[in-house]
């Protein structure tokens, strides 16, 4: 049998690398977009190179879809990962123009690139849908969690732009009976995250703080909770989606929401610090067993509008998908500082 072709947009990102290493030791030839006008000699791509060697490069930004279109044409893939997005929540606030443009309608010009090469029958698309499509507003929230059939309040640049992608996906499917899905995946973490999310930022300031290289960390919102997992896990649900025999969307989560405060007091207890925590709002710190300030709190690091809580119910795929997630909330922290404090070295 021919080897199967999967194509990832933003290559460069965490996920992209989990689900590059997984599809290749599985036997597809994996292609993934990287944006801007880099040669192969270029420091990004030649990291990618080294990293991933197994991956065909691809320069296209997901704004483009003549690159887009040209890249479907040529490549005739089996699989789409649509995994490219301004991902970061705070940001999308800052940008919320770029915001839409590239996590809305970004979706929409991959869709479009696949039926432009006339590949909509052929061709399985993947949505990187999100939970903060949600809200985690008191109203609406479950108490088992989100599915695949809770409503929808976002609060963010960010989850509209999301939202847009999600329907998009699901109107291709309907419209052009493409195999177009999306999966509704809750955060999730490890040693492949941007340092500007809030477990790695945490995982690498605890490493540099055993280390010596700094003396404390600065947070925003520490009593928002989130259900968090291990991004090895997730990438195998993505993939389990486009397998299936009729396409539909599914919530990728752990069924447990832990505090940014749990995830530091854990990430600390990892190096031998237990925090114990003093004063209020933007005047409270968490403290060491010697009394020194190893957190503190920057309003530089609130959103206009929060998501308080996160929690998702994995029910429908772990039935019919056979998901299940290996690494537990305290297997993901010590996995993420253990990784941090040998790379600090
Ligand atoms: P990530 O690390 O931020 O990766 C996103 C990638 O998108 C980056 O490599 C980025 O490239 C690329 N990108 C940005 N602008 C682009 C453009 N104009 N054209 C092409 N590519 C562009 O995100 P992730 O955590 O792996 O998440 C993957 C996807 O899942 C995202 O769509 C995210 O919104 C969604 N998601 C993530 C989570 C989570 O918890 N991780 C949960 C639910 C959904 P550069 O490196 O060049 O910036
Ligand atoms: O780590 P975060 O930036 O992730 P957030 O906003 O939950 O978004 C991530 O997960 C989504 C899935 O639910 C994805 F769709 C999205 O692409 C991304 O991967 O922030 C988590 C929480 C927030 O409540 C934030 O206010 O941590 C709080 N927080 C507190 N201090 C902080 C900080 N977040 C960041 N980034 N930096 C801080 O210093």
């Amino acid at each position: 049998m021919a080897q199967k072709r999967a194509f990832i947009t933003g290559i460069a990102g965490q996920d992209a690398g989990h689900l590059a290493q997984l599809l290749h030791e599985k036997g597809y030839e994996v292609f993934g977009t990287l944006r801007g006008q880099l040669e192969a000699s270029h420091p990004r791509y030649q990291a990618i190179k080294n990293e991933m060697p197994y991956v065909n490069i691809v320069l296209a930004d997901l704004l483009d879809i003549s690159a887009l279109t040209r890249a479907m044409q040529e490549i005739k893939p089996d699989e789409v990962y649509n995994l490219g997005a301004i991902s970061h929540v705070g940001y999308s606030f800052r940008d919320p123009l770029l915001t839409a443009d590239l996590t809305a309608k970004g979706v929409l010009n991959v869709l479009e690139a696949i039926r432009l090469a006339g590949l909509e029958k052929t061709t399985r698309f993947y949505q990187a849908s999100t939970s903060e499509m949600y809200g985690g507003l008191d109203y609406n929230r479950p108490e088992k969690g989100y599915t695949e059939s809770s409503a929808f309040h976002p609060r963010s640049p960010y989850g509209v732009a999301k939202l847009y992608g999600y329907w998009i996906t699901k109107n291709y499917r309907e419209s052009y009976d493409m195999f177009a899905v999306s999966g509704i995946l809750f955060n999730h973490e490890g040693e492949r995250r941007g340092p500007e999310f809030v477990t790695r930022k945490i995982s690498q300031a605890v490493a540099a703080i055993k280390l010596g290289k700094q003396d404390k960390i600065e947070l925003g919102n520490l009593d928002a909770k989130r259900d968090w997992g291990y991004a090895g896990d997730y990438v195998e649900g993505m993939w389990r989606m486009l397998q299936q025999d009729t396409p539909d969307d599914y919530v990728l989560a752990t069924g447990e929401a832990h505090s940014i405060r749990e995830f530091t007091e854990l990430a600390f207890k990892e190096i031998g610090i237990d925090i114990s925590w003093q004063g209020e709002a933007e005047n409270e710190v968490g403290v060491d067993q010697d009394g020194v300030v190893r957190v503190a709190i920057n309003p530089e690091f609130y959103r206009p509008a929060e998501v308080d809580f996160l929690l998702g119910d994995p029910t429908r795929a772990e039935n019919e998908l056979g998901w299940q997630r290996k690494v537990d909330f305290p297997g993901l922290v010590k996995l993420m500082v253990e990784h941090d404090l040998t790379a600090k070295q």
